[in-house]
């Protein structure tokens, strides 16, 4: 029988062999695709976003369980492909033009991709011309950008300015230590967070 709720403890838990080898097993039974990523995966990382908020889980097991889920989601993305379950919502997102710093931009990637939206990541020191090339090739609804430097929060302002010139009209959520609402609402953003479980709840809100 496929233990969902063992796979559950196991993303929670950060326990990457066991994800990938309770997935597989769910999958060789036959267990649907869906299934498996809303009782083993999604409701794991939703208890991790809320133990986050809620100052009982840090960044260390947030990673580490993102790092599980993104090993069980390897296996189960073809077969989600197969069974045409539907994203809730497309979004590109990447470093601001001139930054490099990553682990925050890849956490808040992997949390939205465990709460179900197709997440095309560009990676690091993103240029404006990239991000209207890729929203306008991707179709995505959503843009999301990271900065950690004080500097490339500059880039962010431009590249938005950049996206409303070239007519496009995805939401776009903006996040990195030096960022705050203040600054989003300032440079025309739709969306802030101050951390990856609070950008999963704004995410969601933008494209509901
Ligand atoms: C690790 C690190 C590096 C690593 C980056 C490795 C990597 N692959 O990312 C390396 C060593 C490469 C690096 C380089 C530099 N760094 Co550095 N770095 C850091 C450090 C220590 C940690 C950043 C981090 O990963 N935090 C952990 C993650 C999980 O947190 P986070 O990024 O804030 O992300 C969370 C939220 O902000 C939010 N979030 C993040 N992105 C997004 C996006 C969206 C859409 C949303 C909604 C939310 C969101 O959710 C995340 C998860 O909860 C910080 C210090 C600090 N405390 O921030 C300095 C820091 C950011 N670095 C700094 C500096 C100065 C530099 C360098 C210029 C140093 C140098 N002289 O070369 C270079 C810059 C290179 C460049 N062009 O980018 C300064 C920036 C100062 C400033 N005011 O601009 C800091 C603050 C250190 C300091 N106190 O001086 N750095």
């Amino acid at each position: 029988m496929a233990d969902l709720q063992a796979l559950n403890e196991a993303v929670f838990k950060g326990d990457q062999q066991s994800c990938v080898e309770l997935t597989k097993a769910a999958v060789e039974e036959g267990v649907a695709a869906d299934k498996i990523l809303n009782e083993g995966l999604i409701s794991a990382m939703d208890r991790i976003g809320e133990g986050f908020s809620k100052n009982e889980i840090y960044i260390p097991e947030m990673l580490i369980a993102a790092r599980a889920m993104k090993s069980a989601m390897e296996i189960l993305e073809p077969e989600l492909v197969k069974a045409g379950v539907e994203p809730i919502g497309k979004l590109i997102i990447g470093t601001a033009a001139g930054d490099l710093h990553d682990i925050g931009k890849n956490l808040v990637a992997m949390m939205l991709k465990g709460a179900g939206f197709d997440v095309i990541d560009l990676g690091i020191d993103v240029s404006a011309e990239k991000f209207i090339e890729q929203a306008k090739s991707t179709g995505a609804q959503l843009i999301g950008m990271s900065s950690l430097l004080t500097t490339t929060m500059l880039s962010m302002e431009e590249t938005i300015k950049a996206l409303k010139e070239a007519g496009i009209h995805a939401k776009v959520i903006i996040g990195g230590a030096p960022v705050t609402q203040a600054y989003a609402d300032k440079i025309g953003a739709d969306g802030y967070a101050a951390d990856a479980a609070e950008a999963v709840t704004v995410a969601k809100g933008l494209v509901a």
